[in-house]
């Protein structure tokens, strides 16, 4: 059969090509977003010189050895009707020993660089002036991230300082993902049950986008965030704000907003970690929400709980993407991933889990008052902070309690009507038990351990909070 006659003519077979080369070009354009040749850090840098460096060597190889083969095919084709065979030099030991050894000394010279940059770029950055630990979880198909130390939790989005080193110290919550910032540094995998660490710097300022490079099950694709570096003082800025109560909300739709997001979305996401206590308790009251994940894992959909582990939210509205990296945060982005988040994101978790979407309850008033709730949640203002809490704090021991409650994480786990999230519900309390059970539930909570839950209550309330503040809790638990 004839392999010319199947194809189309030889001009247009090369049109098949022509789609390809821009997509082709644009892969080296320095400027996308996702460019590896376009770096902005000393480690993303050093790994593109070397790409570039062992381009070079394969460039050369590539002109010689065809150069020869087309050479050689043209200088010695047949000729005439001389079919007489040409020289033979089979068995020249001479030439093997040279195409051997030119290729080993190119493999050395490409093996050393790159065996060296392995080990410089692994374990802890260089001795360059102080380190930020920024540490990340991954999650099917999200990004938790806490600032050890700072009492900072967020999600999706990693705010960085220009200039200094930063060290990922990196876990995985479910399955192996890739830690991924093209412009900051190669990728890093993220294996269930193993610490990663990866350091970074960034040189100049921007938003540098990330992605998850590993395949992890059906939204992996649109597990996506950034990482915004920003000069230090705007960096020290961010952290003090994400450490801010939140702003008086305005708008009467998100006044009313807040009490739809309590009683539907509360369950699985928390606001209020801008206090010590609950940035330091997000992290159990996540792991947590994971595992009651894994209990209802095989129950039937109606006797699953309204439970998953979730972004933080706190100050959500000073983001800028909505969805993993995935869209800018707008109020209309916001609107249609509240009302149906599958449709930016096929497959993710709150969409499959989320009571509100199972039973399908959110009116479309309740989607507009919660993003205007959400679009609200802001710091306030450096200076309209009142001086630090010294304990003192005015109001009766219940609303001190009731602000408590809140601020150290408890209402993350506990409602304080009956329903049961995390933790049992908490209304009717003192009915069921006297002081002494409320107070021991709190500061040691293996003590009594209530039937139905696992204890996931942290151990931590009881060097967190004060014997004022435990007293204070403790008469406001009795209200409900
Ligand atoms: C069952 C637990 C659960 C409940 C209940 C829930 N969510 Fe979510 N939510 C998630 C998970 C998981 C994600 C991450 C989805 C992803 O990106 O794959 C998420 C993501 C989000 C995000 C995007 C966060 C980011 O950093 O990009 C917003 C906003 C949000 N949820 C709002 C809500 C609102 C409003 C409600 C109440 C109607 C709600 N959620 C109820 C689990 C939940
Ligand atoms: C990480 C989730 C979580 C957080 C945060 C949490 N709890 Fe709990 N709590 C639980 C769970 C689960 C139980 C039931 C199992 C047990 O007793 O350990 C429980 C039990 C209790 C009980 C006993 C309830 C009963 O019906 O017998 C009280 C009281 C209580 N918690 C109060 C608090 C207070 C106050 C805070 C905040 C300082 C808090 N919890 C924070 C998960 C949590
Ligand atoms: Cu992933």
């Amino acid at each position: 059969m004839n392999l010319r006659r199947l194809l189309p003519p030889a001009r247009s077979r090369s049109l098949f090509l022509l789609p390809v080369v821009p997509a082709v070009l644009a892969a080296c354009n320095k400027g996308d977003a996702q460019s590896t040749f376009g770096t902005s850090g000393p480690v993303a840098d050093t790994q593109a010189n070397l790409f570039i460096f062992i381009f070079w060597i394969a460039v050369a190889v590539f002109v010689l050895v065809e150069g020869a083969l087309i050479y050689s095919i043209i200088r010695f084709r047949r000729r005439g009707s001389d079919d007489s065979l040409p020289d033979q030099t089979h068995g020249n030991n001479k030439l093997e020993v040279i195409w051997t050894a030119i290729p080993v000394l190119i493999l050395i010279a490409i093996a050393i660089p790159t065996v060296k940059i392995i080990y410089d770029q692994d374990g802890p950055p260089p001795d360059q002036g102080p380190v930020l630990d920024i540490k990340v979880r991954a999650h099917q198909w999200w990004w938790e991230v806490e600032y050890p130390g700072e009492d900072v939790v967020t999600a999706n989005e990693i705010h960085i300082p220009i200039g200094q080193w930063v060290n990922f110290t990196m876990h995985s919550d479910d399955v192996i993902h890739s830690f991924w910032v093209p412009k900051l540094a190669g990728k890093m995998d993220i294996v269930p049950g193993d610490v990663r660490q990866l350091a970074m710097k960034a040189d100049e300022g921007g938003m540098f986008f990330g992605q998850c490079a590993e395949f992890c099950g059906e939204a992996h694709a649109k597990m996506r965030f950034r990482v915004k570096a920003e000069e230090p003082e705007a960096f020290q800025d961010w952290l003090d704000s994400m450490r801010r109560p939140p702003a008086e909300l305005v708008s009467d739709d998100a006044i009313a907003g807040q009490k739809v997001f309590t009683d539907n979305c509360g369950s699985c996401h928390a606001t209020n970690t801008w206090q010590a206590p609950g940035a330091r308790n997000e992290r159990t009251r996540l792991a947590g929400l994971r595992s009651a994940y894994l209990d209802d894992r095989n129950k039937a959909d109606g006797d699953r709980t309204n439970l998953i582990a979730a972004p933080n939210l706190t100050h959500f509205g000073t983001r800028d993407t909505l969805g993993a990296g995935l869209i800018s945060l707008t109020r209309d982005n916001l609107v249609e991933w509240i009302a149906d988040p599958d449709d930016i994101k096929e497959g993710n978790r709150m969409k499959e889990l989320a009571r509100p979407y199972r039973e399908n309850t959110l009116t479309s008033e309740d989607v507009r008052q919660l993003a205007a709730y959400l679009m609200e949640l802001k710091p306030v203002a450096a200076d309209a902070v009142m001086e630090p809490d010294d304990g003192t704090a005015g109001g009766t021991a219940v609303e001190r309690g009731a602000s408590t409650f809140d601020s150290s994480g408890c209402s993350g786990c506990h409602s304080t009507g009956s329903d049961d999230r995390l933790g049992p519900g908490l209304a009717g309390i003192s009915a069921r038990q006297n002081d002494d059970y409320i107070r021991e539930s709190i500061i040691n909570p293996g003590a009594f351990v209530v039937e139905g839950f696992s204890p996931v209550m942290t151990e931590t309330f009881g060097d967190t909070l004060s014997s004022d503040e435990l007293n204070d809790l403790i008469a406001y638990l009795k209200t409900l």
